[in-house]
């Protein structure tokens, strides 16, 4: 690949030119690609509005770029390997033509249901080979699509069905989990009490009886009857929307982050082969769920488009034993392996035992994506899972991004355990003080910004332009903020330090403090509530919610255990409280605003420097939720 890099020095040579010359940089990533028709203009933005548009003009259609371009070279090679929920089931292989007929014959069944370019079609689906599938065809006729995570509740599903519209969802009956079958479908229908679509696709996995309401659902396998095994792909305009998906915020509501199609596509494949240095023929393990951001772009489409075998787990790390990944490694003779700081902490507890009965050679890079790794997970997984021998590249990046921002490439960028390092070139990082100020230099620290335009960049909320704008534009002029802290060592590297709005990261998994509050107040006994996170050792961050209660005739275990389930049904078991402490108050400012950052002293456990608490409308109350900590 001619894009690619190899040297450190080549790393800053790029980065240089990718700074100086924008445009140029980009237009030459972007031309290795299949346009039906080239762009007139390679950027146009303003970050105002914001108004970014990459290859202004260009025609193209992303799924031609990983079947049609690559076929005659990687026809028979594996796309997509499956490793299913059980060991002994059997694993699913799917080579690139195999694919490509797949994903067609599905896009010519969405076409028979009357779904088409522009239509919002929401994917509620395990992980399994269809999942990709239908994102895909989606993306081969046009449709939009908006993966909603199995494991979010119905309220949640109705939400965001409703919000962007959705003319059709695309699910299973059920999903195996480890020891757990879990319902799907089930979950399906109860949000389609609240809300409504023309047409459900269900695939069958488990086999569990489903209900299915005539006219409204249809099984996958039926409405593939028939169907030819060629599509030709819808052409779209490069600006075009690929999929939304909806992410947490620091208000309430989850927002639909917009990603259109060129230029996600551009960045999407340039940063796979770049951070992990993929070489033809290596199989590539990506963890994540297709649900998240990550599986979007580095289980689905940068792996695809560079050409790679992208293997999709359905099972989780510690089923049926803690050494289950590696037994996969093993099996599969994984190269890449990309993974989450809380499921590397997560197998740390268990010890090396599980481990050394798998032979984990084949393993040449390791990644680290979702929230900040610790050091002496770091060095765990140097040690006992690369043997030393691995580069672990250490991905910064967000729903938002698309695409990796801040990582090592692999094997080139020398690293620094917790730290992301480097910028990819087109990248162009600042880091502002609290009023703005860009601090310049090296061993800085503030909030990380980004100043110009990327390819794979967020381009709107959907329905709510506004919404972006306020969220991410208007902090700091003229410059993208991503809500994360930062700092620039004394060699220029940099170290995320985490979220500085009211956004916690569980598990990787993004949820904003109000969200969870909202979820809580629906109690019935609940009068108002609190909620922040506190440094937990597997999960990263726990949710330790303050919670003021009509007591009368409740005990107080049952009440707890009561809130716990409606975070649950509300938004889903990712957010339930770690603590519920029920509280007489909350230490309110006179105009009426909670002081977070007392509570965060408490819920992490400093109890003696509060700070200045003289602003309180009750100090008192501090002493009285300090003697009640969980
Ligand atoms: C890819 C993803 C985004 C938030 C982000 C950070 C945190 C992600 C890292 C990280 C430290 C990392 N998208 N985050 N990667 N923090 N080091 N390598 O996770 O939209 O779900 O979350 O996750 O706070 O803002 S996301």
């Amino acid at each position: 690949m001619s894009d690619r890099l190899h040297t450190l020095s080549g790393y800053f040579h790029e980065y240089q030119k990718s700074v100086a010359q924008p445009e140029e940089f980009w237009a030459r990533i972007a031309d290795s690609f299949h346009w039906k028709k080239r762009w007139s203009k390679v950027l146009q933005w303003n970050f105002e509005e914001p108004d970014v548009r990459w290859f202004v003009d260009g025609k193209l259609n992303i799924t031609e770029n990983i079947f049609e371009k690559n076929l005659y070279t990687l026809g028979d090679r594996p796309a997509i390997i499956w490793e299913p929920n059980e060991s002994h089931e059997e694993v699913r292989t799917l080579t690139y033509r195999e694919l490509f007929v797949e994903v067609c014959r599905f896009a010519n069944a969405l076409l028979s249901k009357g779904i088409g370019k522009g239509d919002r079609v929401i994917i509620y689906m395990p992980m399994v080979p269809e999942a990709a599938i239908a994102m895909l065809a989606c993306a081969r006729i046009g449709a939009i699509h908006s993966v909603v995570f199995a494991g979010f509740s119905s309220s949640s599903l109705a939400d965001r069905i409703q919000d962007c519209q959705a003319k059709a969802i695309l699910t299973a009956d059920g999903n195996y989990r480890g020891s757990k079958k879990i319902t799907v479908k089930g979950i399906v229908d109860e949000a389609l009490e609240k809300v409504s679509v023309e047409t459900v696709i269900v695939y069958r996995r488990t086999g569990q009886e489903t209900f299915m309401q005539s006219g409204r659902d249809f099984w996958w396998n039926e409405v593939l009857e028939g169907q030819s095994e060629f599509h030709k792909a819808a052409e779209m305009d490069s600006e075009d929307l690929l999929f939304i998906l909806y992410t947490s915020g620091s208000t309430g509501k989850p927002k639909g982050v917009v990603h259109t199609t060129g230029g996600y596509m551009v960045y999407t494949k340039y940063s796979f082969e770049n951070v992990f240095q993929y070489c033809p023929g290596d199989v590539y393990w990506c963890t994540a769920d297709i649900g998240w951001i990550t599986g979007h772009s580095y289980i689905v489409y940068g792996p695809l488009l560079a050409g790679a075998t992208t293997l999709m787990f359905e099972g989780i790390p510690t089923y049926p034993h803690p050494g289950r990944f590696w037994e996969v490694v093993e099996k599969h003779q994984v190269n890449v392996f990309y993974t989450a700081p809380t499921a590397i902490r997560a197998l740390q507890a268990f010890g090396t035992e599980p481990i050394e009965k798998y032979n984990l050679s084949s393993l040449k890079v390791l990644g680290s994506v979702g929230e900040p790794i610790n050091e002496e997970a770091w060095h765990w997984y140097h040690t006992h899972i690369g043997k030393g021998k691995c580069p672990i590249v250490d991905t910064w990046w967000q729903t938002e991004t698309g695409g990796i921002m801040i990582s090592p490439l692999a094997g080139i960028t020398p690293t620094k355990p917790a730290y992301a390092t480097l910028p990819l070139p087109g990248i162009q990082l600042s880091i502002v003080d609290a009023d703005g100020k860009e601090l310049h230099g090296n061993s800085v620290e503030g909030n990380l910004c980004i100043n110009f335009p990327w390819p794979s960049m967020i381009r709107t909320t959907y329905g709510d332009h506004d919404r972006c704008k306020q969220t991410y534009f208007s902090t700091y002029k003229n410059k993208y903020f991503t809500g994360d802290g930062v700092k620039r060592d004394h060699d220029g590297y940099y170290r995320i330090l985490g979220r500085v709005d009211d956004v916690i990261n569980v598990s990787g998994h993004r949820l904003g403090t109000a969200e969870v509050e909202n979820a809580i107040n629906e109690h019935p006994k609940v009068i108002e509530s609190a909620v922040v996170g506190y440094p937990h050792e597997v999960k990263g961050q726990g949710i330790y919610a303050y919670v003021i209660c009509d007591m009368s005739n409740r005990s107080e275990e049952n009440l707890i255990q009561e809130i716990k389930e409606t975070v649950s049904k509300i938004i889903g078991p990712i957010a339930k409280p770690d603590k519920i402490q029920l509280v007489p108050g909350l230490p309110k400012t006179r105009s009426g605003k909670i002081m977070r950052r007392i509570l965060r002293k408490i819920a992490e456990g400093s109890l003696d420097a509060m700070g200045d608490i003289s602003t309180l409308l009750d100090p008192e109350v501090v002493e009285k939720i300090k003697a009640g900590r969980k």
